[in-house]
């Protein structure tokens, strides 16, 4: 196991700093779109399911549903069955009556001397409509069909998913910075036979050439049985085509050329079943390959559409940022979804927070008017590092401010507060996941007060429980730490594992539902496969995975798609992937191998094996360290004992080894890697 965090009931001190509370101004309250601690009665398990409806409330439906929550077929959970709805309609078509000329997207390309777009509703409704009818009357595509897009940060983004959603499209985003090996066997995963990408995009000063990402990602999706009959690509600069790789005739399209047979064409928003598929969005697993989490139409965009009003508190007046990349579930839920639900005005941006330098994102959120922000305690601990006094320099006013995606130290938590937020904005601490859709825990900021490091209670609707390792509650207050579960379903739950329904139901409740045959959600707790603890008044503190997880700067990777990925290298006889503590990123990755008898480990060797893991996983997963060892520790029984490889890595103490089947090796180890 990596670096893992004990879920069965350690003691867990916690630190007097830690336990301070924070009180939202009042200036917050008296705009706050949620202020009334009655809505925790509301959402109490009393009220539970009929509760969820003042979420569908939130959406305009087509034909109302009739039953909240079908749990015939747990836990694969059906919410507003009976419900027809189209999210494209309810994110942009809806909002043309009141606010057709407001901004839905500001786009801030990164290269400064390019203007800003500013979209409006309007644009946003004539793009979404456009693309649409290439994807239904070029491509063919309707309802149910899958669609992998591998697109960077631009308006093109979320415009091809709004098409997707238009027609009950099923789209699966892949992070554009992973490889065309990770993209390929999304695609042939999720059954896609066309591909949407872009030809380049700009990260850090360079036009990167993501063309030839795709045909790579192509070329894998077919030697796995998935022909891509078409592949459509968007022009960073429409007309002018900025990458490399040929063209392919009868395969490769530019979208700027077919949409202009399409101009002004109208597309009926298809009516889809509220128990619909919206998307797939790929996750890392413990083992195996990653996993196609698949989200619902009328449940998870009710979900995210509440979230972003009451946890976010936007109001249509709101200019709001996220810094998430859309190809995450962050950016799905509260880039795209979320606050288009509500008529928000949202920012996307292309290229690095600290690229030109340290200044630009509180330059961005000076000129635009960013009032709520949203990132990751890794861009904070960065913002901290690379520019310190930075946002002192700089005119603009956050109200609200967000952390997300890993836990966050409390002197962290405070400069983001004292600093950025300059002391007047609240934040907010999200602890959710891909698989849940939208928040889990964080405190309803017109409501209760914040604590520097908590993420906080369940959000209403949420009861989350913490279980020991044979399923006994931890009570509250009890300091010691256990797996974090939630007792109830939710709409913006995952439905299933794309075509995968035994792993959805080993991996989340596999470890403590007692009856695989109950059709009472109760019998369901949801199994998060986080190491928590509570204290007293409720607050919840997420310690960091209990499973085969790292994660790096907010980011999950599965262990074993990094070890698989050192494995392709002929020399490597084993290979052990740990979470290394890293001042920024949080966690990075550290690779132990060991080589087959007769290799010789050399510089240029780990080398390889570093670049093995960046061409099949992605330049995210480039380990820290590739540590060539002369065995690797290991159990009697030929298990490799990661904890004691990430305490060498992590300098901490490596505990007893005498059991081990050859103890001497872990000194060895020691001695090389620390010197
Ligand atoms: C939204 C997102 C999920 C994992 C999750 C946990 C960690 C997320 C956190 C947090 C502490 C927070 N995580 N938010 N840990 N505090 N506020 O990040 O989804 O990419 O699926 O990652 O991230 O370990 O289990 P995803």
């Amino acid at each position: 196991m990596s670096e893992k965090v004990n879920g069965g009931g350690a003691h867990y001190a916690v630190h007097w700093q830690e336990e301070q509370y924070v009180h939202p101004p009042a200036s917050f309250i008296g705009q706050a779109n949620m202020t009334d601690p009655a809505v925790f009665e509301r959402f109490s398990l009393d009220n539970f399911p009929e509760c969820f409806k003042e979420f569908a409330d939130l959406l305009d439906w087509d034909q109302y549903w009739h039953t909240t929550l079908d749990t015939s077929d747990a836990p694969c959970w059906k919410w507003f069955v009976g419900g027809k709805l189209n999210a494209s309609y309810n994110c942009v078509d809806r909002h043309l009556a009141k606010y057709k000329n407001k901004t839905a997207i500001h786009y801030v390309p990164e290269p400064e001397d390019e203007p800003i777009i500013h979209m409006t509703y309007q644009e946003l409704y004539r793009r979404v409509n456009e693309t649409a009818a290439v994807l239904r009357d070029f491509c063919g595509l309707k309802a149910g069909d899958r669609v992998t897009l591998q697109l960077p940060m631009t308006p093109e983004l979320p415009i091809t998913m709004l098409a997707c959603a238009r027609l009950g499209v099923i789209h699966s985003q892949v992070f554009a910075g992973f490889s065309g090996q990770a993209c390929g066997e999304r695609i042939w995963d999720s059954g896609s036979n066309i591909l949407i990408t872009m030809d380049a995009y700009y990260r850090n000063g360079k036009l990167l050439d993501h063309k030839a990402v795709g045909d790579i990602a192509v070329e894998v999706a077919k030697k796995e049985g998935q022909q891509v009959d078409k592949v459509l690509i968007w022009q960073r600069y429409p007309g002018k085509y900025s990458s490399n790789a040929p063209l392919i005739e009868g395969r490769d399209y530019f979208m700027n050329d077919l949409l202009k047979q399409y101009a002004r064409t109208i597309v009926e928003p298809v009516s889809m079943p509220a128990e619909g598929i919206l998307f797939l969005m790929y996750t890392s697993g413990s083992t195996g390959r990653p996993k196609g989490v698949q989200h619902s139409i009328g449940g998870y965009l009710s979900y995210v559409a509440w979230m972003s009003k009451v946890i976010q508190d936007i109001h249509p007046e709101d200019v709001y940022w996220c810094m998430a990349d859309i190809g995450w579930i962050t950016g799905h839920s509260f880039i795209v979804y979320g606050p288009l639900a509500i008529a928000a005005s949202t920012v996307i941006y292309e290229g690095l927070p600290t690229y030109p330098d340290a200044g630009r994102v509180w330059r961005i959120a000076e000129e635009l008017g960013v009032n709520i922000f949203h990132t990751s305690p890794t861009a904070i601990r960065g913002f901290r590092k690379s520019g310190p006094d930075e946002p002192a320099k700089y005119n603009y006013n956050f109200k609200h401010m967000t952390t997300v995606g890993e836990p966050i130290e409390p002197e962290v938590w405070k400069w983001y507060y004292n600093v950025v937020g300059k002391g007047k904005a609240v934040v907010v601490d999200t602890w959710w996941q891909t698989e849940t859709g939208g928040f889990l825990c964080s405190t309803v900021p017109g409501i209760s007060p914040m604590k520097p490091g908590s993420a906080g209670p369940g959000v209403p609707g949420i009861h989350p429980v913490i279980l020991d390792n044979e399923g006994n509650e931890i009570p509250a207050g009890a300091g010691k730490a256990g797996n974090i579960c939630i007792r109830n379903p939710w709409p913006g739950l995952m439905q299933t594992i794309w075509k995968d329904r035994d792993r959805y139901v080993s991996t989340y409740y596999g470890k403590y539902c007692k009856d695989p045959n109950s059709k009472d959600w109760r019998d369901w707790p949801y199994m998060a496969g986080d190491a928590a603890v509570v204290s007293a008044d409720g607050y919840v503190r997420i310690l960091g995975r209990v499973d085969d997880v790292i994660n790096v700067a907010g980011h999950r990777l599965g262990t074993k798609e990094i070890e698989s990925a050192a494995l392709t290298i002929e020399e490597v006889a084993e290979a052990a992937v740990i979470a290394a503590k890293d001042e920024i990123k949080g966690t990075v990755p550290d690779l132990y191998v060991s080589l087959k008898p007769g290799c010789q480990a050399s510089d240029e060797l780990a080398v390889k094996i570093s670049n093995a893991v960046s061409t099949v996983v992605g330049k995210i997963a480039r380990p820290r360290n590739v540590h060539i060892v002369p065995d690797m520790p290991k159990t009697r029984s030929g298990k490799i004992m990661r904890r004691v490889l990430a305490s060498i890595s992590n300098r901490g103490d490596v505990g007893d080894v005498t059991s081990l089947a050859n103890p001497d090796v872990v000194e060895k180890i020691r001695k090389q890697v620390q010197g």
